[in-house]
């Protein structure tokens, strides 16, 4: 048969491995039911699986390309709307299969993460969670709900133990989360991140608001006074050189609130160039 002139754009660019020959693998987690700001991040795993079309697939600093990674696009986890337990189930189900992958989760809010840390960490014992956020998520619980977008680095550092969650680019929390964290976990500023020695495997979780809303408008909680994209993107490279990393997530873009697609469009160039400094 001829070559055929076709394309699927409801996947993320890449040459499409398969499950069983890849060893990079995202998955797209359309999650938003227990967002506190704006909703519609079930919405970005498809936005910026359309975004990437854009993309050009070779990075000028690295040398490296998108093309040379084995790499798949697993689709979405069929989550439930309404039923948070049951969805985060599902999520670490998903995971759990693939975590001798390298895992690119795409949510989804932030709640996500939570599943995905619960199946790697049977992988990965030892497990340190980088977070790139405006917020720090250590809330105890939120009008009762111990699962939420804002609980969930707290659930995470009870399970992974002190000092196993780093925080990078907070500036929006309640005193109480201050004082957790200050007993708890780790915050840093992108320029002293560099500084902490993080020893073992390391999963990064990049919630889209550490970006200045100038930047990434589209996201469910913008917080001014975050980070741009080359200052983010040159500290990714630093951190590929010297943690081992052994996947990521991408979370909160808003495409109902996206201003000219710009924040899906930034998120698929994080996917790109978090996975070209970190394999
Ligand atoms: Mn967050």
């Amino acid at each position: 048969m001829s070559e055929l002139y076709v394309e699927n754009p409801l996947e993320f660019w890449c040459n499409n491995y398969g499950l069983s020959s890849a060893d990079v693998v995202f998955l797209g987690v359309p999650f938003d039911g227990t967002s506190t700001g704006r909703v519609g991040s079930r919405e970005a795993p498809n936005a910026i699986r359309a975004a990437s079309y854009n993309l050009e697939t070779y990075n000028a600093y690295t040398k490296k390309d998108l093309k040379d990674l084995k790499m798949t696009d697993l689709g979405n986890v069929m989550t439930c709307p309404g039923d948070t337990d049951e969805s985060l189930k599902r999520i670490e189900k998903t995971v759990r299969d693939i975590r001798e992958k390298f895992p690119v989760i795409v949510g989804g809010e932030h709640i996500i993460t939570l599943p995905v840390i619960k199946a790697l960490v049977k992988e990965h014992p030892n497990l340190t969670v980088l977070q790139f956020d405006a917020h720090l998520d250590l809330k105890d619980e939120y009008l009762g709900n111990k699962y939420s977008h804002v609980t969930v680095m707290r659930r995470i550092s009870e399970l992974l133990g002190k000092g196993k969650v780093i925080q990078v680019g907070c500036r929006s929390f309640s005193p109480d989360e201050k004082e957790y964290a200050k007993k708890n976990t780790v915050l840093k500023t992108p320029e002293n991140l560099l500084n902490y020695d993080i020893k073992g495997p390391v999963y990064v979780s990049i919630d889209m608001d550490v970006f200045d809303p100038s930047v990434a408008p589209g996201v469910s909680t913008p917080a001014p006074g975050g980070m741009i994209p080359e200052e983010f993107f040159d500290l990714l490279r630093e951190i590929g050189k010297r943690m081992e990393v052994v996947g990521f997530d991408v979370v909160e873009t808003c495409p109902p609130h996206d201003d000219s697609d710009m924040t899906s469009i930034l998120s698929a160039e994080v996917v790109k160039e978090t996975l070209l400094a970190f394999r």
